[in-house]
């Protein structure tokens, strides 16, 4: 080969670097801390707390935390086993166990850990798992309708979830039931208030790009190709001035997509590179992100998405977690501060001020509110933490939620077990629509 020849060999091969979402390595000790936090988590084995995205997170990560991994997916299995067939059985008979039972996204969070573990669901306890998503699914298709115009009882980040599960363990969906989701995409998606949901689309995207790997709906290939670039353009254009992908804490699951494609044409490498700066920056900053949010986190920094759970490595390397040392911490009494807490749309509407230890959480102050009497909320256990359902009796209707605004106009990006507030701040709590 000539010397022109070699140069543009060369220049083509950084071309197709340069349009690869690739992040440079990351510093192992800080890979290490991040894991080191989700270790805790482990131990919580109650059925409210245990959270399969931890574990689908760790084995997507560069680290492990090995025999507790196995107790945790045992724990997971005893679970959502035994939930599924208290729905076959008793469909909704008082004497079940099981308070709530498990959602779609839930039940697809775990056929995606089982996956993890290099796992295909099979037999009849797995159909059993295969033939309620695929339930799920059809309902929610129904839901939103022939027309579009309805929506789905849980969310299109749910259905995108549910989709992906189902498409790791190469388990075929009707062409109807990925069209809905396609349509979605092509009408411009899922709006949160007015705002591009990152994750939903992002999800949409993950479980697209398995689609279009797996082959499994090949009449519906060219829209899904189609919806791929659809997602990863609103995902770029959604790329704040730091370099993320609409918050810190959506960015995660925006760069496992990005991860999962490669276009002519796209600088992908320098907008991921910029995006992982973003993210580290943030990390420095004291940002930290919740459990949920973790778990996406760790794929992401390992340079894996969901995607890859098609074909798992199980036999990858990883480094072991140790606990980490705990900091001797000096007993100091921290100082009060002063949060104000209102609720101005309802009647009468409620505003006060309450006093807590510096530090505390938004939870704490809700919970000083409610001792000192006039204020109640109730909260309901999530993957993500615990969620406000209620506030001073008002239950949320259907697609409302009580929405947490920093006043006069900023919603928190936390909820209120990971929120603290400073002294002086007010917060709000506002009945919305989404
Ligand atoms: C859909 C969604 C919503 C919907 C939920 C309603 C519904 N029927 O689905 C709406 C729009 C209402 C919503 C509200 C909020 N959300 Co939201 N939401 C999501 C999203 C996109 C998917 C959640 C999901 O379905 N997970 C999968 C299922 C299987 O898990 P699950 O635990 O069963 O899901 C439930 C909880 O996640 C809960 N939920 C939704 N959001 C939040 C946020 C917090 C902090 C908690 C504790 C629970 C919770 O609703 C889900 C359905 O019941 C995630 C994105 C993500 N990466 O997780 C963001 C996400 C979890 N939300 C987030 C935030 C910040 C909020 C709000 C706090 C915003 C605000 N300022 O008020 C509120 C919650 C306030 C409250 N009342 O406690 C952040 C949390 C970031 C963090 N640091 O932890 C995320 C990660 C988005 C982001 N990238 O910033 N959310």
């Amino acid at each position: 080969m000539g010397s022109l020849g070699a140069l543009l060999v060369l220049l083509g091969g950084l071309g197709a670097l340069a349009e690869r979402c690739e992040l440079p390595a990351v510093d192992s000790k800080l890979v290490e801390m991040l894991g080191q936090d989700l270790l805790p988590w482990m131990d919580r084995l109650s059925p409210e707390e245990l959270n399969p995205s931890i574990y689908v997170g760790l084995r997507l990560s560069s680290v492990q935390a090995e025999t507790k991994e196995a107790l945790y997916l045992h724990n997971l299995k005893l679970y959502y086993q035994q939930s599924l067939l208290e729905t076959g059985s008793s469909d909704g008979d008082e004497d079940s166990g099981f308070q709530v039972q498990p959602s779609m996204g839930q039940l697809a969070f775990y056929l995606l850990a089982l996956r993890a573990n290099c796992e295909t669901v099979g037999g009849r306890k797995g159909d059993r798992l295969v033939s309620q998503l695929k339930r799920f699914l059809e309902d929610e298709k129904r839901a939103i309708g022939h027309n579009h115009k309805g929506h789905p009882h849980t969310s299109y980040y749910q259905y995108g979830l549910a989709m992906l599960a189902l498409c790791v363990h190469q388990k075929r969906l009707h062409d109807s039931v990925v069209g809905q989701l396609l349509h979605a995409v092509e009408q411009d998606l899922p709006l949160q208030q007015g705002h591009l949901s990152v994750d939903t689309a992002a999800m949409a995207g993950l479980a697209f790009s398995c689609l279009k790997r797996s082959h499994l709906n090949p009449k519906q290939r060219e829209r899904i190709i189609l919806a791929i670039g659809m997602v990863r353009e609103r995902i770029l254009q959604a790329q704040t001035p730091e370099g993320h992908f609409g918050s810190i804490y959506s960015t995660p699951l925006a760069l496992q997509f990005l991860m999962t494609s490669s276009v002519p044409g796209v600088r992908l490498g320098a907008v991921c590179h910029k995006a992982k700066a973003a993210l580290l920056a943030s990390l420095l900053d004291g940002a930290f992100p919740n459990t949920m949010v973790l778990s996406q986190l760790l794929p992401a920094l390992n340079h894996k998405s969901y995607v890859d759970l098609l074909s798992p490595d199980c036999l990858a390397p990883r480094a072991l977690l140790e606990p980490a040392m705990e900091n001797p911490s000096e007993l100091q009494v921290p100082e009060a501060i002063r949060v104000t807490l209102q609720v101005p749309s309802l009647l009468p509407p409620y505003q006060h001020s309450v006093s807590v230890p510096a530090g505390s959480s938004l939870e704490d102050v809700l919970k000083k509110a409610q001792e000192l009497g006039g204020f109640i909320y109730e909260t309901q256990a999530s993957l993500s933490g615990p969620y406000l359902t209620s506030v001073m009796g008002k239950e949320v209707g259907e697609r409302e939620f009580w929405q947490i605004v920093q006043a006069p106009d900023t919603p928190l990006l936390q909820g209120i077990a990971d929120y603290t507030p400073r002294d002086g701040e007010t917060i709000e709590l506002r009945l919305v629509s989404w």
